[in-house]
């Protein structure tokens, strides 16, 4: 082990694009479903959700395509009020969708969450996404109790500065009680990679479909998916040792 690492105790997860691939065919069509029931002529096609996905978090990327491309709709006096309630609108497409077990979990994520408790090793989230979207997704994949294994749940709002700002990170790890060199990141994403680097998190980074050639510079492993993952890799790589998977 390396003089600043410490000993691993406590995996710290995203959740879109790192648990499940859920832009494209989850919280995309959710957004769409909101822009047709409010009547507006939007669509996000998979390219141009592609782009949007530059900023995170639901509202900011709604308030961002309204600036690019509908800035009237910005003029309108309830122009907040309308990006709230087309928000309040997707997550519960979002949430009716996932629940219905329509997403699944990346390839050996589930495996990897039992290894990691069964372990004694503590599990947390750190998200963008709406808090109910994350139970919406894990319970029908993980079972009833699936909220439960984990002991924080840093989501959504609950910082003011989302992703790529290293916040939400930083929220989990005080309340974990834990510094930074005790745990592990997974992040799917560049803006993901720089929140948990931020934070001063060592990170696994396993692209999806939306991330795959952004830059990774400064993450501690890049891979295809957790599928090969063992407990022993992740130690060693907290203590900055070369694994091969
Ligand atoms: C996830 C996001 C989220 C979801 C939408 O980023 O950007 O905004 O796309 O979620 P990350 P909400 O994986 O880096 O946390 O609409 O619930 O905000
Ligand atoms: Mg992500």
């Amino acid at each position: 082990m390396s003089a600043n690492s410490a000993a691993l105790q406590a995996l710290i997860f995203d959740v879109d694009g790192t648990l499940a691939d859920t832009e494209r065919d989850g919280h995309r069509p959710a957004f769409n479903a909101a822009f047709r029931e409010a009547g507006l002529d939007w669509h996000w096609d998979e390219a141009l959700y592609g782009e949007l996905l530059a900023v995170t978090g639901g509202k900011e990327r709604i308030a961002h395509f309204v600036s690019r491309h509908r800035p009237a709709f910005a003029q309108l006096p309830d122009y907040a009020e309308r990006v709230a309630a087309l928000h309040k609108a997707k997550t519960r497409h979002y949430t009716q969708l996932a629940a219905s077990g329509a997403i699944p979990l990346r390839p050996g994520v589930a495996r990897l969450l039992h290894e990691a408790r069964s372990a004694g090793l503590r599990l947390a989230v750190a998200t963008t996404t709406t808090p109910e979207n994350v139970s919406a997704l894990l319970v029908p994949a993980l079972g009833p109790e699936a909220m439960a294994g984990f002991e924080v749940i840093g989501a959504g709002d609950v910082v003011p500065a989302k992703k790529p700002a290293p916040d939400i990170y930083r929220w989990v790890l005080e309340r974990l009680e834990l510094p930074a060199s005790a745990c592990l990141a997974f992040e799917d994403s560049e803006n993901g990679l720089k929140a948990s680097l931020g934070a001063g998190l060592a990170t696994i980074v396993t692209p999806c479909d939306y991330t795959r050639g952004q830059d990774f510079s400064g993450a501690a492993a890049v891979l295809d998916s957790l599928e090969e993952l063992a407990l022993s890799d992740l130690r060693a790589w907290l203590s900055g040792a070369a694994v091969s998977v």
